[in-house]
């Protein structure tokens, strides 16, 4: 049998599949109606994005439709993200004035981090209102969780609700009874997430986010999909030598060839072989694609603060 991941849930309930929906014009007006009917009964709303992508996996939507909300920005599966860069975008999202954690959603010290911040936000959200209240007044925060498909939504709102099972679905159209879970005395938590489309507007964010797996990997053309994966490990120094690590390569292997005949070689290297010789390009393509997302190659950012893209 299969190992089993930590993070992986044992089938009470929760809906952690990698199923992504086919996001049309219909799916994201429900979307926007869903998320501005439920804000006005919130206080708060916790972003999650995916670490390795801070900027592609964010919906600014949210931003625009939250304006009046206090927010928090949530980098969740820090421990796939390189290090140096989740830093550097913390210090990015920082600078825009927004309260931003890195987290990993199996650390119950990263959860603490996440209601930390809960209760500092809520606190602001109360400071005018509970000056002209009475003292005794003790408000209740309300928050929502909110992000594109698979950033761990509803991970993050079973750990922080102590429990495995969130009966949350991500189809569109499907009405789900709309829970309060009570955290601590003075927090409530919206045991459905706020479902988010992925942003696919900005330089290759569909590319990047299907090398995460936020988006179906079948929609692109899996050997090409695997070459950018590729290129990308090429384009930076440490990640250039995990890639060599992982699949035992030397620079001369690799030097003076593009990155479909690399494709090639680690295919080769993983015995993806076909009759004849030839090597089977898609079960490579597979292969690393996996290896990537996984984390299984390093931990790897696909977006850093020092590119082009990001103002
Ligand atoms: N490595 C890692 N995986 C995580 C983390 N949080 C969630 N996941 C995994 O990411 C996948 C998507 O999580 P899920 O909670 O269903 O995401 P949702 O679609 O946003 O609700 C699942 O396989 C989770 O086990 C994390 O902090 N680190
Ligand atoms: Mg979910």
């Amino acid at each position: 049998m299969a190992k089993r991941n930590k993070y992986e849930n044992k089938g009470e309930g929760i809906d952690t599949s990698k199923s992504n929906i086919n996001w049309y014009p219909g799916h994201m007006v429900k979307a926007i109606n869903d998320i501005k009917s439920v804000l006005k009964l919130i206080d708060i709303v916790v972003q999650v994005c995916d670490a390795r992508l801070p900027l592609s996996s964010c919906n600014p939507l949210i931003e625009e439709l939250a304006q009046d909300k206090q927010k928090i920005m949530v980098l969740n599966k820090k421990d796939l993200a390189d290090d140096e860069e989740t830093k550097k975008w913390i210090k990015y999202f920082e600078a825009k004035d927004m309260l931003c954690l890195a987290v990993d959603s199996s650390q119950p010290q990263d959860i603490k981090k996440i209601i930390d911040a809960i209760i500092t936000k809520g606190k602001d959200a109360y400071k005018t209102k509970v000056e002209s209240l009475s003292v005794d007044f003790r408000p209740i925060y309300r928050v929502l969780i909110a992000g594109i498909p698979n950033v761990g939504k509803s991970t993050i709102i079973n750990k922080i609700a102590k429990r495995n099972a969130a009966e949350t679905s991500n189809k569109p159209g499907v009405t789900v009874r709309k829970q309060w879970i009570r955290v601590q005395d003075n927090i409530e938590l919206l045991d459905t997430p706020g479902l988010l489309w992925p942003r696919l507007d900005n330089n290759n964010a569909g590319e990047k986010l299907a090398l995460t797996g936020n988006i179906k990997q079948e929609i692109l053309e899996i050997e090409g999909l695997a070459c950018k994966g590729i290129e990308y490990m090429l384009s930076n120094e440490r990640y250039l030598s995990m890639f060599k690590e992982k699949y035992k390569l030397e620079d001369e292997d690799i030097e003076y060839i593009d990155s479909y005949d690399i494709l090639e070689l680690v295919g080769r290297k993983r015995g993806c072989l076909m009759s004849g010789g030839h090597v089977d390009t898609e079960k490579a393509a597979k292969i690393f694609l996996d290896e990537l997302k996984d984390g299984k190659i390093g931990k790897i950012t696909l977006e850093s603060v020092e590119s082009e893209d990001v103002k």
